[in-house]
């Protein structure tokens, strides 16, 4: 007798200071609540988040309306369920909001019940929730994509590619993965202080110095690499966010400079950067609509590098296959609220998986204590996890809690494989 007593949400505070939701599902005398994250660069295919857009209050950003379809609506609705059959209160919230991109009710008001009650069931059954997702045995742990320079729509810099991360990929374990990124984070926080820039961080932690080159950026990646020791394209690799979509107008771009030009000029330089910094992941280098770009760039660079469709595909298993077919890429990044339910975001990582793609786990860069994304991807075997900095607690915590699953498995404790 696993029956949901009640549901009860209220408006709290994401890392951006923004209001966001926390839901908190209870059973047996029992609860546990989530929090729904929140993006800046978000997709047109995302599925819709509910604010109350009244200008009189936070500025239109407080969600009292979708608090209130919690309480009211999705109470009543999943009250007396099994806490346990996550599916099937998941399909009760997707047919009770009835839309294509959840605008009823709020992917952010579904998200939220939707986490909290997978929680409460591995509470309930008292188990780490790491273990009740895809994989039952034999956890591997995620490389993380660790975010040290921030631009784009997450810095109030000049810096047009959104986000420069740094992969670990000699790491042997969790720990080591972490004590690499930790050097060389602080070599680039000398780095930057001896050349005067400021070492204050953007909204995903990284630093967020004012420099307008995306070169001038690798530039300093590069050498706090070699400071530290380690050597670029073996021990760690350098990894890009573009975020394209925030840099393309009447089909050009302008990531390379404030120019705008054409998809294929935009690809050569691509190349070039790849070559020179030995990238070895590239994230939305194109446009959500622009399959073309996406097929012509993986189908030339695929054996090589990872190339993450994020804004391409929101998540969303239509999108996926639609990408598997055009070969746009062969990564994925995974958000559960560009699609809303935990359900749904499992059946797009076991497609993902099933087409041989990689899964990288990600934060939003409005995020918040909560860790269930660590969890999350050890439990669904992704071999990556993209969530900021190695500052700011709401990136540190995932972080964290990935340190407590590595010492929970002991001696089993392994890293995932990138292909
Ligand atoms: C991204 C994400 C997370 P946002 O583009 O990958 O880093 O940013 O949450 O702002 O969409
Ligand atoms: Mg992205």
């Amino acid at each position: 007798m696993s029956k949901i007593s009640k549901v009860v949400a209220r408006q709290i505070f994401d890392s951006r200071g923004n209001p966001t939701i926390e839901a908190e599902v209870f059973c047996n005398n029992k609860s546990a609540s989530a929090i729904c994250p929140s993006g800046a660069s978000t997709g047109t295919y995302e599925a819709f988040e509910k604010r109350d857009f009244n200008s009189k209050k936070y500025l239109g950003k407080s969600v009292f309306t979708a608090v209130n379809i919690i309480n009211k609506k999705i109470s009543k609705k999943i009250k007396n369920q099994n806490v346990h059959n996550q599916e099937k209160i998941d399909h009760i919230l997707i047919k009770l909001d009835g839309t294509k991109q959840k605008t009823k009710l709020g992917a952010n008001s579904i998200l939220a019940v939707s986490m909290a009650v997978k929680k409460l069931s591995a509470k309930l059954k008292n188990i780490s929730l790491y273990k009740t997702f895809i994989n039952k045995k034999n956890f591997l742990l995620p490389y993380p994509l660790m975010n040290i320079i921030n631009g784009g729509a997450h810095a109030n810099n000049a810096l047009r590619i959104q986000e420069f991360m740094i992969r670990p990929d000699g790491a042997k374990n969790f720990s080591e993965a972490i004590r690499i990124c930790y050097l060389i984070i602080n070599n680039l926080k000398k780095i930057l202080k001896n050349k005067n820039l400021s070492t204050s961080v953007g909204d995903e932690g990284g630093f967020a110095p004012f420099i307008k080159d995306n070169e001038e950026a690798l530039d300093l990646i590069v050498r706090a690499i070699k400071l530290s020791g380690f050597i670029n394209g073996k021990d760690v690799s350098i990894c890009i966010d573009v975020a394209a979509n925030e840099l393309l107008k009447n089909n050009k771009y302008s990531v390379h400079s404030k120019k705008f030009i054409s998809p294929d000029q935009t690809i050569k330089k691509y190349n070039s950067l790849i070559k020179k910094y030995k990238i070895q992941s590239i994230e939305d280098p194109f446009g959500e609509n622009d399959w073309i770009s996406w097929s012509k760039f993986t189908h030339k660079l695929k054996e090589k590098i990872q190339i993450v469709g994020d804004d391409l595909y929101a998540t969303n298993l239509e999108r996926l296959k639609i990408g598997f077919l055009k070969q746009t890429s062969n990564s994925i990044l995974i958000k559960l609220n560009q699609i809303g339910t935990v359900t749904e975001t499992l059946k797009v990582i076991k497609f993902a998986h099933l087409i041989g793609f990689n899964t990288i786990i990600s934060h939003r860069s409005g995020d918040s204590e909560d860790t269930f994304i660590a969890d999350f991807a050890v439990g669904t075997n992704s071999n990556q996890i993209k969530t900021g900095s190695l500052s700011r607690s709401e990136r540190v915590s995932k972080y964290n809690q990935l340190l407590r699953i590595e010492e929970d498995l002991g001696s089993k404790a392994k890293m995932n494989k990138i292909s």
